[in-house]
């Protein structure tokens, strides 16, 4: 004679094992809700990676990005101010990237600085996928001694630069201070950002350019987060 089994108990074997499944097939990242006893796997959140390998005659660069990292680089360009920029735009934005770029140096650092911010806007428009979850708006100010940069984007599919500041000639080492506005019209072309820059005051090029990629690393970083309030993709529209 088989041992009787009450139905309360089969309806909480059914849910252990359920849990048991659900916890199997998912991800560490995904969200995972209890409603009621009831176990609801709501997202599947992919791992935010991408690598990029872009050739031409100009410039040869491999970038590997991790949107959800710790702010590790390995960078080299060969133009050191900027090796220093991407350094602290991983780390303030808290990702991962490794940046390879050999150029064609020996005419000016312009293609190599504008195919980065290409491979980079590439690199991101990648990694976001369709978006889910993600907070799409970022705004950050960065005070860096004399400079202010005010940094607002949206993570929109549409790109625009606003690209205000008291910057108009000059070098930082090697580093034209008008290929900063070249880099990011390469970055949001390439990453279908909405992205307003602007530097209201401030002397320095150094400090100025810091501040502007330190922001831009920040406000990323608030635009790409999940916030568990949004359902699918935070647009009215359905889709970004
Ligand atoms: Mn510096």
């Amino acid at each position: 004679m088989g041992r009787r089994v009450s139905n309360s108990k089969k309806n909480t074997r059914l849910l252990l094992g359920l849990l048991a499944i659900v916890l199997a097939t998912c991800h560490a990242s995904d969200f995972i809700r209890l409603e009621g006893g009831v176990v609801i796997a709501t997202q599947h959140r992919m791992e935010r990676k991408t690598e990029i390998v872009r050739e031409t005659q100009e410039t040869q660069i491999t970038l590997k990005l991790n949107i959800d990292g710790s702010g590790k680089s390995n960078i080299s360009t060969g133009v050191g101010f900027f090796d220093h920029l991407l350094e602290l735009f991983a780390k303030h934005g808290f990702f991962d990237l490794e940046m390879n770029a050999t150029g064609d140096l020996h005419v000016d650092a312009h293609h190599t600085v504008e195919d980065v911010g290409i491979c980079l806007g590439d690199a991101f428009r990648e990694g976001v996928g369709d978006k889910t979850g993600m907070r799409r708006f970022g705004s950050f100010t960065v005070p860096m001694y004399e400079s202010l940069a005010q940094i607002d984007l949206d993570l929109c599919g549409r790109s625009y630069l606003h690209y205000q500041t008291p910057l108009s000639h000059g070098t930082v080492g090697t580093f034209d201070v008008e290929l900063a506005e070249e880099f990011f019209h390469g970055f949001v072309n390439h990453s279908g950002t909405t992205l307003h820059i602007n530097v209201p005051y401030g002397t320095n090029r150094h400090h100025i350019i810091e501040a502007i990629f330190k922001g831009v690393a920040k406000a990323l970083d608030i635009a790409t987060s999940i916030d568990d309030r949004v359902s699918g993709v935070l647009s009215t529209k359905g889709s970004l």
